[in-house]
């Protein structure tokens, strides 16, 4: 009886081990250096960027961002084509590798946000949506930025 009791005991605890483990696991994905660049006052798009980190064994995929900040964002990437520098949308999400990263940043890929409801004022912050495929949805906040900031001009 006593023996019983015993192996039930390591059993449950074994079991909850393992359930945080998985909680541990799914943690893989971590979003860093969200921040958007402050617009004029009246701006018909605006540029965000952010890091995703993935610590996890399996690859995830940013699938979209949704946020009240903007009509709608898309994420772009810049493409060299014939010498001129062109954003194309990132169709069917961005990769995150396993144990990888996933760089927005100046001159390179970026979220695109068409329409912003209201200019973004440098020192502010905004609250948007990332979903991905496989950690779901994570809520990020966005600071922005002075226009000045060390990066050129995001021109479309
Ligand atoms: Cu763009």
């Amino acid at each position: 009886m006593k023996i019983r009791m015993k192996h039930t005991l390591i059993w449950g605890l074994a079991l909850l081990l393992s359930a945080f483990a998985a909680i541990a696991a799914e943690g893989g994905i971590r979003v860093e250096s969200a921040w958007a660049r402050a617009t004029p006052p009246v701006a018909p798009v605006a540029a965000a960027y952010l890091v995703v980190i993935n610590d996890g064994d399996t690859p995830d995929r940013l699938l979209r961002i949704d946020s009240g900040i903007a009509r709608r964002i898309e994420m772009h990437r810049t493409a060299n084509e014939n010498g001129v520098m062109r954003m194309r949308p990132i169709e069917g999400g961005a990769v995150i590798p396993a144990r990888g990263r996933l760089e927005f940043a100046p001159g390179g890929n970026h979220l695109m946000l068409i329409g912003p409801v209201r200019p973004l004022v440098a020192g502010e912050t905004f609250e948007a949506t990332l979903v991905f495929e496989r950690a779901g949805p994570r809520k990020v906040r966005f600071e922005v930025r002075g226009m000045d900031g060390n990066a050129p001009m995001h021109m479309h």
